[in-house]
């Protein structure tokens, strides 16, 4: 039994070879907490920082969890209206997209909703497994993951290709955003598991 529950868990983890970095693209409206989150992230796991004009760009590579050791790249594009244009020349070659909303900023889900839509309808994105953060959980206004879903319309706008999370946290405390992590990474495992699957097939 246990061997072969390694045996399956090596198989899997061959999709990912250790010197290749998945690129996770993170977006969101202005002051979602983007930023936080990706520092937050780097700071319990820090390899390396490019500090970059108009982006921020950090590698990650937890140390546990599912996706111990895997080796992420992640994008934080800014989230103002002028920038949004160029999310998508960041999207095309990203194995995730993780987008972060204020759960306590009700009158911008309807926004970040649309920015979302946007996003996951482009052909290049309709299969890219997709992270939706509830972030600021800690303030009292905050919605629940139910309402959230609901706001964002979550089941509605994803494409049957997709496959996708909602996960609550708090990108202050870190609550919440590593257990994100391993979720976007065993999707990204699995899109890339029938991939192959499909290629065989043919
Ligand atoms: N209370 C609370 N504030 C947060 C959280 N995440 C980010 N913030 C705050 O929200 C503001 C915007 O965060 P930032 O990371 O700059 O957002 P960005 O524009 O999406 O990169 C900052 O004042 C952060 O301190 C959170 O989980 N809880
Ligand atoms: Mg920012």
């Amino acid at each position: 039994m246990g061997s072969g529950s390694s045996r399956t868990r090596r198989s899997l983890l061959e999709h990912i070879p250790a010197f290749q970095s998945l690129q996770i693209v993170m977006l969101g409206l202005d002051d979602s907490g983007k930023t936080t989150a990706l520092y937050r992230l780097k700071f319990n796991e820090f390899i390396n920082s490019v500090p970059t004009i108009g982006f921020n760009v950090e590698k990650v590579k937890p140390s546990s969890g599912k996706a111990k050791g895997t080796n992420f790249t992640f994008w934080d594009v800014g989230g103002q209206d002028k920038i949004r244009p160029l999310w998508k020349s960041y999207t095309r070659g990203a194995e995730g997209i993780v987008f972060i909303v204020d759960s306590s900023d009700v009158d911008k889900l309807e926004e970040a909703k649309v920015e979302l839509t946007k996003i996951i309808k482009m052909q290049d994105n309709q299969a890219t497994p997709l992270l939706v953060i509830g972030n600021k959980q800690d303030l009292p206004a905050a919605l629940s993951v139910s309402e959230l879903e609901a706001r964002l319309a979550l089941p509605d706008i994803v494409g049957h290709m997709q496959l996708w999370h909602l996960q609550p946290a708090c990108a202050i405390t870190g609550e919440g955003l590593f257990e994100g992590l391993d979720i976007l990474y065993e999707m990204i495992i699995k899109k890339k598991k029938s991939l192959k699957h499909q290629k065989k097939k043919r």
